[in-house]
């Protein structure tokens, strides 16, 4: 009967070899986090990158960090200046930093050091279709992940494109650590409801914090 009321009970999961679901342990951060994001993206506008096949990602995106990711017709990388204004991309913010290392140690990875944070901003519609994270050199590292407004569903199947995928809900303030044996693992997010959010509005945000190089680089 409460199930039915507050959903199932959510608790901390192993997802598969390496990845870690930890529900709602950035709820206590989300507003300030909401604040930060749009400082960031003040500077760092928001924009619907190309694929390197030529088609447009229905998700808006941006970056913080010493690397920010990209996509465009010469392909997928990292570079260390936005494109659209020509600026270095705006730090990380320093809580955030703290946040990521931390839900990093407590999967396992005390040694994560984030270089890269990339935003993506979901309105209705807006999916991420399966994919594998892998223009990163440093791939003894995980990435953490945060979820912020409108839930999704994530999708993850496994070291394939064709292996099965299993349905995570995401709400808000939760976060996923994806490393290990599963730090290749082909994910997606299916396409956003039309919901409604008291943080966010319509849109559902997601953090991810990635080091990109190896050895450290500043
Ligand atoms: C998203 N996330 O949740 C897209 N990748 O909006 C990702 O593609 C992702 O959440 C690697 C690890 C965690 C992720
Ligand atoms: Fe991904």
């Amino acid at each position: 009967m409460m199930d039915d009321l507050l959903g199932p009970l959510r608790g901390p999961e192993t997802l598969a070899p390496g990845a870690i679901f930890l529900p709602g342990v950035a709820i206590s951060r989300q507003e300030r986090m909401m604040v930060e994001i749009r400082q960031i993206i003040a500077s760092a506008p928001l924009r619907r990158l190309s694929t390197p096949g030529g088609r447009r990602f229905s998700v808006e995106m941006t970056n913080c960090g010493n690397l920010g990711w990209l996509s465009d017709a010469s392909g997928y990388r990292y570079e260390s200046r936005d494109p659209v204004t020509g600026a270095l991309w705006p730090s990380i913010p320093g809580g955030w930093i703290t946040f990521a290392e931390e839900m990093a140690a407590r999967a396992g990875y005390a040694a994560f050091r984030p270089q890269a944070c990339l935003i993506n901003r979901y309105a209705a519609g807006a999916r991420m279709g399966l994919h594998q994270d892998r223009d990163e050199t440093a791939l003894n590292n995980p990435i953490v992940s945060v979820s912020l407004g409108v839930g999704a569903y994530f999708l993850f199947g496994g070291a394939k494109r064709d292996t099965p995928v299993r349905k995570l809900r995401l709400l808000s303030g939760d976060v996923v650590v994806w490393g290990g044996r599963s730090r290749l693992f082909y994910h997606g997010v299916a396409p956003l409801p039309a919901d409604e959010h008291p943080l966010t509005g319509v849109y559902r945000w997601n953090l991810t914090f990635r080091r990109v190089t190896v050895p450290d680089r500043p």
